[in-house]
């Protein structure tokens, strides 16, 4: 029997054991740091460093798994299926946090919500630190935490999937259909998701958005105190979009938390990631002051529906992470100024009907700026455009985008750089897109103030 079975153990166990960290990115290369320092022997295996690096397992004392293996290439790896155990970064941190965790998924707004609560918990003043998919591996600070700390996790359908314990507050966004090539069916995925409250006791609290029915109905998994949060509906217990505002209800309580016009980041959906912010962040104790405080502040996350700044009036926004038809939608539906869209990049193979169709149907949308390969799949997809859209093509780099944006927009006009492509034909990637888009436009304001 391995000695790893049936935690909890203790960073002594690691010392001296044969360790294979699979998988050497962000968060391998961070675990295989976090296992050398607690004495472990470890050896970190690639897909990079040939075929065969899935070879000879059996012999290891631990797995530690990274989220972008899958964990059945791993079992099928292994010719004794009881050992060694399997397990991941996100499940050591589990294990070894002396600190409360406050998880956070669903197939949308994870970054988002998870960033509104790190930053509501420090403006209470808690001593709270973010990680997980958002891009830091949590061992990386486990050491700075210690009991009053709290711990927020944006964590992925693959960091969930072999969880075996459960945040103390977890929170449940939107929960549709996502990475069917890497769990096979959309019910595994679900299954995984709702590893975030399946082991919760009745001292934990899950905060589920109850306006996506396979997050609604993940509430019988849990024994948790449940606290709902919708944009469509009030709740019986919750935080919620009435009145133009948001609320939390607790018991006999209604209290408004903010305005919703006063809420910074655009777009109705951010509504449901406030609420749940703002619910989560409200049982770990932060004070509604506080919370609204952040909520009229926050930016957004980079490249997400970023403003940029306002240049004669003209308020752009960098969306570059919108590499897709649907979050591209989401973009358009945010604002009821008249809108310049930059549209278009490298294939990811989406099916543009529906963009199409929203971009056909929305009467603020003045200009199209059409951008990379995918514009010409995109255009035939728009029909019956108003002929007072003006559409401009050919642009081969940043600065002639921006440039030629610039001529056509005026005072109360929205720029949305958000391509719903991928940006590898003219860009090294999202970032690269979303920085040049960010460089050129602050040159304008440059210019603005000179
Ligand atoms: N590799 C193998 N075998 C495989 C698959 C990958 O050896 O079968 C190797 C690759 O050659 C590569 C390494 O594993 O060298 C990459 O590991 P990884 O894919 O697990 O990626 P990391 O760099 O460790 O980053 C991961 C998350 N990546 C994925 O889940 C795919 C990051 O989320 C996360 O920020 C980081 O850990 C810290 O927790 C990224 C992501 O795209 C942003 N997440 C998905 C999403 O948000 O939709 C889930």
């Amino acid at each position: 029997m391995n000695n790893f079975k049936n935690k909890p153990f203790d960073v002594k166990t690691l010392k001296g054991k044969n360790i294979a960290v699979i998988g050497e990115g962000l968060e391998g290369i961070s675990s295989a740091k976090f296992l050398k320092k607690a004495g472990a022997k470890v050896t970190v295996l690639d897909q990079k460093k040939g075929d065969g690096y899935l070879q000879n397992l059996d012999g290891y004392d631990l797995i530690v798994r990274s989220p972008g293996v899958k964990l059945s290439k791993i079992q099928d790896a292994l010719n004794n299926k009881q050992k060694p155990e399997i397990t991941s970064q996100t499940k050591l941190f589990f294990d070894l946090s002396p600190a409360k965790i406050i998880g956070v998924t669903g197939t949308k707004g994870k970054g988002t919500t998870s960033s509104l609560i790190y930053e509501m918990l420090k403006k209470e003043g808690f001593d709270a630190h973010l990680g997980g998919n958002i891009g830091v591996p949590p061992l990386d600070f486990l050491e700075k935490l210690n009991k009053h700390s709290i711990v927020i996790l944006e964590l992925s359908s693959f960091q969930l999937m072999d969880l075996q314990k459960s945040p103390n507050i977890a929170v449940l966004l939107m929960v549709t259909s996502e990475h069917l090539d890497y769990h096979g069916s959309t019910q595994e995925y679900i299954g995984a998701k709702r590893n975030i409250l399946r082991f919760q006791t009745k001292e934990d609290y899950a905060v589920i958005n109850k306006d996506y029915l396979a997050s609604r109905e993940s509430d019988i998994q849990t024994d948790a105190k449940i606290y709902y949060v919708s944009r469509e509906d009030e709740c019986a217990r919750g935080c919620f979009v009435k009145d133009n505002a948001i609320w939390i209800r607790n018991g006999d309580l209604d209290e408004k938390i903010i305005n919703t016009s006063d809420i910074l980041i655009p777009g109705e959906h951010n509504y449901e990631n406030a609420c749940a912010a703002s619910m989560a962040s409200y049982l770990a104790g932060v004070k509604v002051h506080n919370i609204a405080n952040v909520l009229r502040t926050f930016k957004g996350l980079e490249h997400r529906l970023e403003l940029v700044a306002t240049v004669n009036g003209v308020r752009y926004y960098d969306d570059s992470f919108s590499t897709t038809p649907e979050t591209a939608i989401a973009a358009i539906d945010a604002f009821k100024d008249p809108e310049i869209l930059i549209l278009g990049g490298s294939s990811k193979n989406s099916d543009f009907t529906g963009l199409g169709k929203t971009v056909s149907e929305t009467s603020n949308i003045k200009a199209i700026i059409g951008i990379g390969v995918e514009w010409s799949k995109i255009k035939p997809e728009i029909k019956n455009l108003s002929p007072d859209v003006l559409i401009i093509e050919g642009a081969k780099d940043m600065e002639t985008i921006v440039t030629t944006v610039s001529k056509i927009a005026v005072d109360g006009d929205v720029v949305l750089l958000t391509p719903a492509c991928a940006s590898f034909d003219m860009f090294k990637n999202y970032k690269d897109r979303g920085e040049q888009f960010k460089r050129e436009v602050l040159a304008l304001k440059q210019n603005e103030s000179n």
